[in-house]
This record gives C-alpha cells, sequence and structure tokens, in this order.
C-alpha cells in the first residue's frame, strides 16, 4: 500500500466526448473526416496551410459555440483537486479548454491548445477567438502568412515532457482517462508510472490499446464512472 500524495491524471478526447466533442477514432471521430496525414502535420501544413486553418477554425468555432461546456467528468477532476492536499497534475493530450472551464488549475496541454495561435517567425505565443488565415499578419513581428495553430502535430515534439515525466515519477497515483492509448508518447506514460510503482487506472467507454499496462480499469461514460471513482478516492489515503 501507498500514501497518497501525488497524483497525475491523463486525459484524451474520450473526456471531452460527452460534452460534445467528437474523438478521433471512434464512430463520427474527427479522422473519419480528414486524413491525419492531410491535416495534423508540418508537412500538411507547408502542403496547404488554408486546408488545415479550415480544420482547426472550424473545431475553434464548434467549441467557443455555447452548448459546449465542461461535463462532469472534468467538474469532478476540478473539484478533487481543490479538495486534495497532495500534488495533483492534469496532463491532458486535448486541445480544447474544458479543463479550465471546469476550473481545474494544473493542467499541462501536451499536444498544445486549440485557442492560441503561434507565430512562425517570432514565436509569440497568443490566445486566439477568430479564424487564422493564411493573410492574416503576427501583430508582434508584423510578418504575414506565418501563424499557425498553437497544437502538436504529428512528428513534433509534446510540450513540456520534462515537467511531466517528473511528475509520473512521482506520483502514487496514475489516471488515464479517455484515450485509446494510440498515440505516443502519452502512450507509454503508464509505463513509466509503473517503473516507479505506481497504482495506474484506466477509466475509460471500452479496453484501450494498453490496457493491459493497468493495475485496476474501470469501463463505462467517463462523465459518470469518474466521479464515482473520485469520490471514493477521497475516503481513501492509500493505493496499490
Ligand atoms: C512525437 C493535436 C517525436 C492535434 C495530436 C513511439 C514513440 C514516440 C512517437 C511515436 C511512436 N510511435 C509513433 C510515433 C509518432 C506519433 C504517434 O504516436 N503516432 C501514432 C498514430 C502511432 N507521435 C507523434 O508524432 C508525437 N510526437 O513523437 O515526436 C519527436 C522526437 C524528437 C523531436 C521531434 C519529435 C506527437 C503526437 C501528437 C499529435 N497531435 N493532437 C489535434 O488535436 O488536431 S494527437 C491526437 O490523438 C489527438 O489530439 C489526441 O490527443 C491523440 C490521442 O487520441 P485520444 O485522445 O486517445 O482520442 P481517440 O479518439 O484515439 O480515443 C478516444 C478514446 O475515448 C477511445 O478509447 C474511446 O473508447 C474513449 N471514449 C469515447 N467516449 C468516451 C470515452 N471514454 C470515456 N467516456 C466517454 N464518453
Amino acid at each position: 500500500m501507498r500514501e497518497i500524495e501525488s497524483i497525475v491524471v491523463l486525459t484524451g478526447a474520450g473526456i471531452s466526448a460527452e460534452s460534445g466533442l467528437p474523438t478521433f477514432r471512434g464512430a463520427g471521430g474527427v479522422w473519419e473526416h480528414y486524413r491525419v496525414e492531410d491535416v495534423a502535420s508540418p508537412q500538411a501544413f507547408a502542403r496547404d496551410p488554408q486546408l488545415v486553418h479550415r480544420f482547426y477554425n472550424s473545431r475553434r468555432q464548434k467549441l467557443l459555440s455555447a452548448n459546449i461546456k465542461p461535463n462532469s467528468a472534468h467538474l469532478a477532476l476540478a473539484a478533487f483537486e481543490s479538495a486534495f492536499d497532495g500534488e495533483f497534475l492534469v496532463v491532458t493530450q486535448n486541445i480544447d479548454n474544458l479543463h479550465e472551464q471546469a476550473g481545474s488549475e494544473n493542467i499541462v496541454h501536451m499536444h498544445g491548445e486549440l485557442l492560441k495561435k503561434r507565430c512562425q517567425q517570432c514565436l509569440q505565443v497568443t490566445f486566439v477567438y477568430e479564424d487564422i488565415n493564411t493573410s492574416d499578419g503576427c501583430e508582434r513581428c508584423g510578418k504575414q502568412g506565418t501563424l499557425r495553430p498553437h497544437v502538436v502535430w504529428f512528428g513534433e515534439m509534446p510540450l513540456e515532457m520534462d515537467h511531466i515525466h517528473q511528475a509520473l515519477e512521482k506520483c502514487d497515483l496514475f489516471i488515464s482517462v479517455g484515450t485509446s492509448g494510440n498515440v505516443y508518447p502519452a502512450a507509454g506514460f503508464v509505463d513509466i508510472a509503473n517503473m516507479w510503482n505506481s497504482h495506474s487506472v484506466e477509466i475509460n467507454l471500452e479496453p484501450s490499446a494498453i490496457e493491459s499496462s493497468f493495475k485496476e480499469k474501470i469501463y463505462g461514460p467517463a462523465a459518470s464512472m469518474l466521479p464515482k471513482f473520485l469520490t471514493q478516492l477521497q475516503t481513501k489515503t492509500t493505493v496499490g
């Protein structure tokens, strides 16, 4: 048994599914309508920047629509974090801001953020709520056509990996919620947690590609399974 002093939660598209944002690989998923190689890599952006802008502009406008709100899974994570007196980090693969809207504070967006843009010339990162187009200029350096979504594409290094690794090595409990376990290096985080003898829990609609790496598995919709799990966790001081 291990005292619970530090928790890392990895979230994927599945935690936002019940808020109305499509996942990637499920039925009706994002990749059903676009090929990854056409819209989510630096090569795609170099080949057809306006297509990539259209892909992210439509996702940004959907995220900003009034009916897209955090669901009870996001809210339960934020409530647990504020009541927990240990270390608590949400590492999300998602580029939506539903964890922020729910009130989570300690968040790492390892694949970037849909509501931020980056100038490829001066590297300034700023919030963006409207469409980005190839004709737009950078507010800071004035260069035209250099703006891109502040999002990590395939073949690009995810953000804050050192911070994430430090948290994984320290954590007593690693919880993975709503991810298919297809994309690395995120899909390898459970192996790091296991190496340091953390307890590991997968909460997902169905077994992920890495389900065998988890010590505990809970299947069902995150909006009901995660609040239940966190309520039980609040009465525990040890895991494993
Ligand atoms: C990199 C941002 C190296 C864009 C995304 C081994 C090691 C390292 C890399 C690789 C490797 N093997 C291959 C690679 C390369 C690649 C990769 O992993 N490819 C895969 C496809 C094989 N990885 C990379 O390129 C990464 N970079 O490795 O860099 C490097 C080294 C040095 C220098 C430079 C570079 C970067 C990957 C990041 C790509 N960007 N997102 C965007 O959003 O448009 S990834 C994309 O997939 C998504 O953003 C998401 O983050 C990610 C994972 O998807 P999930 O979140 O899991 O979503 P999915 O739909 O797959 O699954 C949803 C799950 O939810 C399902 O299981 C479903 O059952 C469940 N669910 C549904 N509803 C519910 C639910 N669960 C609960 N409740 C519900 N209601």
